[in-house]
């Protein structure tokens, strides 16, 4: 049994939907201790205090990455073998979602939130929707005709993408325009795994 560690309204998210995308059950496979960022429970394992957390046994591994990369390879699911081309491929598409997505959503939430008054940088929100739709023109052209970012077949990129641009346009705001890519995101969000993992966090 896998102990998820980080309310499923965080990045904690992207583990539920990869476990349920892997045919693993909560309450069966895993169970989520639904730590909020910087608590005790979470602090005791990674002492930067984020989340998420997975717990496997008497290890602990911590960044919702590394955790999906984990589980993917371990179930056999949203992946391909370590040395061929199209796991590089789908690595890089990996780093798209971290570099572009996630980083332009991450340093929007802290010039709207999270620092104090202090720290916030005006002007740093719009570049931050700048640096978004760049992203969003990059992923168009990586896109291409494909059903998910590596063809016919849906891997964790897919997951991390689908995530941060629910980010994007519930909390930030961001502008996700009509076509192809907003298609993309339509048919992701389809997906059982995904309706499965928002019940989980909509509970
Ligand atoms: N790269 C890490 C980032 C983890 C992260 O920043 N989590 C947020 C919640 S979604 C958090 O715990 N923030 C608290 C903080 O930055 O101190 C991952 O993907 O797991």
């Amino acid at each position: 049994m896998y102990t998820l560690i980080g309310s499923p309204q965080t990045r904690a998210f992207r583990v539920i939907w990869c476990l349920e995308e892997l045919g693993l059950e909560q309450g069966k496979d895993y169970e989520i201790v639904p730590d909020a960022p910087g608590g005790d429970g979470i602090k005791n394992v990674n002492p930067s205090g984020k989340v998420p957390a997975l717990v496997v046994g008497d290890d602990v591994i911590i960044d919702s990455v590394a955790i999906c990369q984990f589980l993917a390879d371990k179930h056999g699911g949203l992946t391909f073998p370590v040395g061929s081309i199209e796991r590089a491929k789908m690595d890089s598409f990996i780093h798209l979602a971290v570099d572009e997505f996630d980083h332009a959503c991450w340093v929007w939430a802290k010039h709207d939130w999270i620092y104090p008054e202090g720290l916030k940088a005006e002007n740093v929100k719009p570049a931050c929707a700048l640096e978004f739709k760049k992203a969003m023109q990059h992923l168009e052209v990586r896109l291409g005709e494909n059903k998910y970012v590596m063809g016919d077949t849906f891997t964790i990129p897919d997951i991390l993408l689908g995530q941060c641009a629910g980010w994007a346009e519930r909390m930030c705001k961001f502008e996700i325009p009509d076509g192809k890519v907003a298609d993309y995101f339509k048919r992701t969000a389809r997906r059982k795994g995904f309706v499965k993992a928002m019940r989980i966090r909509n509970a």
